[in-house]
């Protein structure tokens, strides 16, 4: 970073400390990974420098013929990891892929089913202050008191709305998905069914879960959480169709593939220029995780949050839905007199970092909340396993039971110093 050091100090000492933090504090947010090197390298790459609207061949600049190399491999690679026929890998974010799906498969005001985000949805699934539950109208279903999803709820629901659009996916539901009921509710009430698997996918990728390639109509991801790559997103369809809504190719009349709606959903309906320092970030990550040793790290991500969800419980935590499947646990507070945001705030003093989450049927705000969100993909990637996560949660333990005391925050912290440096995370040093 020699560069960097001398142009923009200020920079460079921010991205310092961040190394520090990242390499001595529990990274137990969810939604994040550390990425490789390889990954790290390639985004960093002069394809920063590149505008390439359009795609592989069919582009709207001259001097793309190494961006194209970059954007068919990831393309190529994605395919095989997910066994799909199409994908497109220029999504910015899984915000960006998701608005696409909308684009695609609703007019304003048109109306759609999902998640209920204080259950475990996601904003973009018809939350009021996005643009999806601004422009379109959103509708939910939820999980039963015991955490989980319930297909005859959700049946009864799209019988009654008969929704035009249905959504699977989440950001804090530690459950797999029953894609197959999902696809009979959608075909029975003649809906297309979209999944959100930004949070799995990894998982997914490794056959530690449900596939929803064969089942949904189409699903996008985020490509930096359990999946392990640049911050972005994309868009897949298993097996591809015509468009449901009649659209056709302008000269020949030909009724257009819903792939090719959602390639021009993504370019020129949503975004600009594709970043292509990220497309070529994803090729690398999905090359990654073609490899067997992907499939161990997914295996031990999910054994890990297994043992995370037991050892809450072993302490007399409430765990929503009783444990989980995946990559996440969700810890609900209540019964320990103590909110998500106090949690949260307490835990951050001591370096372990995880967000306040709702629980189902939360009384409090999103901006309090009675829970915790934790997942297992960051430390499982810097070799972090069984035992590990036990003391973890040993950790976490001790300072929810005293979480205004200074002096345990302190000496936790010191221990957590402790493990992290038992498991180095990256070993550079920024000179
Ligand atoms: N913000 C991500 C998460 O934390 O789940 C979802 O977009």
């Amino acid at each position: 970073m020699s560069h960097l050091i001398s142009q923009d100090p200020e920079i460079h000492a921010a991205i310092e400390r961040e190394v520090h933090r990242q390499n001595y504090g529990l990274e137990l947010i969810a939604s994040e990974n550390f990425v490789s090197r390889s990954v790290m390298q390639a985004q960093g790459s002069v394809f920063t420098n590149k505008y390439a609207e359009g795609l592989p061949g069919r582009r709207y600049y001259g001097g793309c013929e190494f961006t194209d190399v970059a954007e068919d491999l990831a393309r190529s690679r994605a395919k095989e990891l997910f066994q799909c026929d199409w994908v497109n890998v220029q999504p910015h974010s899984g915000a960006s892929a998701n608005a696409a799906v909308y684009l695609s498969c609703l007019k304003p005001g048109d109306t759609f089913l999902g998640l209920d985000l204080a259950h475990g949805g996601h904003l973009t699934h018809g939350s009021p202050v996005n643009f999806s539950g601004i422009w379109f109208q959103a509708t939910y279903y939820g999980v039963n008191e015991d955490g989980r999803i319930d297909m005859d709820r959700v049946r009864d629901k799209a019988k009654s709305i008969n929704p035009k659009l249905i959504s699977i996916g989440a950001s804090a539901y530690s459950r797999d998905f029953d894609y197959e009921a999902f696809r009979a509710i959608a075909d029975e009430i003649g809906a297309l069914l979209w999944m959100d698997m930004a949070h799995p996918a990894g998982l997914i990728a490794a056959g530690l879960l449900n596939d929803p390639l064969p089942h949904a109509h189409i699903v996008t991801t985020t490509t930096h959480k359990t999946l392990r790559g640049p911050r972005g997103g994309m868009v897949l369809i298993g097996n591809d169709f015509e468009n449901p809504f009649g659209k056709v190719a302008p000269k020949s009349g030909r009724v257009r593939n819903m792939s090719e709606l959602l390639d021009s959903a993504v370019f020129p309906g949503m975004q600009g220029g594709p970043l292509v320092h990220v497309i070529a970030a994803k090729a690398v990550a999905f090359k990654e995780a073609l490899q067997p040793e992907f499939v161990e790290y997914a295996r031990q991500v999910q054994k890990n949050a297994a043992v995370m969800a037991q050892s809450f419980l072993s302490r007399g935590y409430d765990v929503v839905s009783g444990g989980t499947d995946n990559h996440l646990v969700l810890v609900d507070l209540r019964s320990k007199n103590i909110t998500g945001r106090d949690a949260e705030r307490a835990l951050q003093a001591a370096h372990i970092t995880v967000n306040k989450n709702m629980v189902p049927f939360d009384d409090k705000s999103p901006f309090v909340t009675s829970g915790i969100r934790l997942g297992t993909a960051a430390v499982t990637t810097r070799g972090f396993e069984e035992a590990d996560i036990e003391e973890v949660v040993m950790l976490i333990d001790r300072v929810l039971n005293a979480p205004t005391n200074e002096s345990t925050q302190h000496k936790v912290k010191n221990e957590v110093y402790a493990l992290c440096e038992n498991h180095p995370l990256y070993d550079f040093v920024i000179a």
